[in-house]
């Protein structure tokens, strides 16, 4: 069975176990897949995370999914691009994904979705980022049974095409 998939969506309508938020390191919300995030799941995403006391960059942590169709968000921060170096940058995109997917695993969840990190205001070449995010997700899925699933969910054109392409679907 494929336990990739590859749609192009607004990640807020998803009805799975969790979404992940590109989030920063405050957690207090922001703009981009954030921003839409919060305003779909309601100001209680906002008061919970108000208790959290921020995120380390490559870290996530796990919190209810409020008034979104999701049951859960998981928010981890990405790198921002040029604010270091490139192989750390790398690192951290790497660990953003793969701790979000502990944490879905150590929930007993089975559907994931995420977009595409690090890959808007942050600035991550969206090729580069593909191309680490592809070989971390199934790596960690080839040591995992959960999460079941993996859906990567594209908002812009480019990001979608560079996804089909490397998972060499359509
Ligand atoms: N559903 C799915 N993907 C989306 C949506 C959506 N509704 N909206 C945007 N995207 P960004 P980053 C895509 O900038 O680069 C925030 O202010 C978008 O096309 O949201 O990790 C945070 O608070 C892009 O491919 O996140 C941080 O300060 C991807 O989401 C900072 O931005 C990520 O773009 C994080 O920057």
């Amino acid at each position: 069975m494929n336990r990739i998939k590859l749609i192009k969506d607004d990640i807020t309508r998803l009805d799975v176990d969790a979404i992940v938020n590109a989030a920063n390191r405050s957690l207090l919300g922001g703009g981009g897949v954030d921003g839409a995030i919060h305003r779909a799941a309601g100001p209680e995403l906002l008061a919970h995370c108000r208790t959290l006391g921020g995120c380390e960059a490559g870290e996530a942590v796990i919190t209810p999914g409020f008034r979104l169709p999701a049951r859960y968000v998981i928010h981890t921060v990405g790198p921002v691009y040029g604010s270091m170096p490139a192989a750390e940058a790398e690192r951290l995109l790497a660990n953003a994904y793969r701790n979000s997917l502990e944490l879905a695993a150590g929930h007993q969840l089975k559907v994931i979705a995420f977009p595409n990190i690090s890959t808007g205001v942050y600035g991550f070449p969206k090729e580069k980022a593909a191309e680490i995010v592809i070989s971390t997700v199934r790596e960690f899925l080839a040591g995992s049974e959960l999460p079941e699933e993996v859906i990567f969910v594209c908002f812009d054109d480019e990001n979608f095409r560079i996804y089909e392409r490397m998972l060499g679907v359509n």
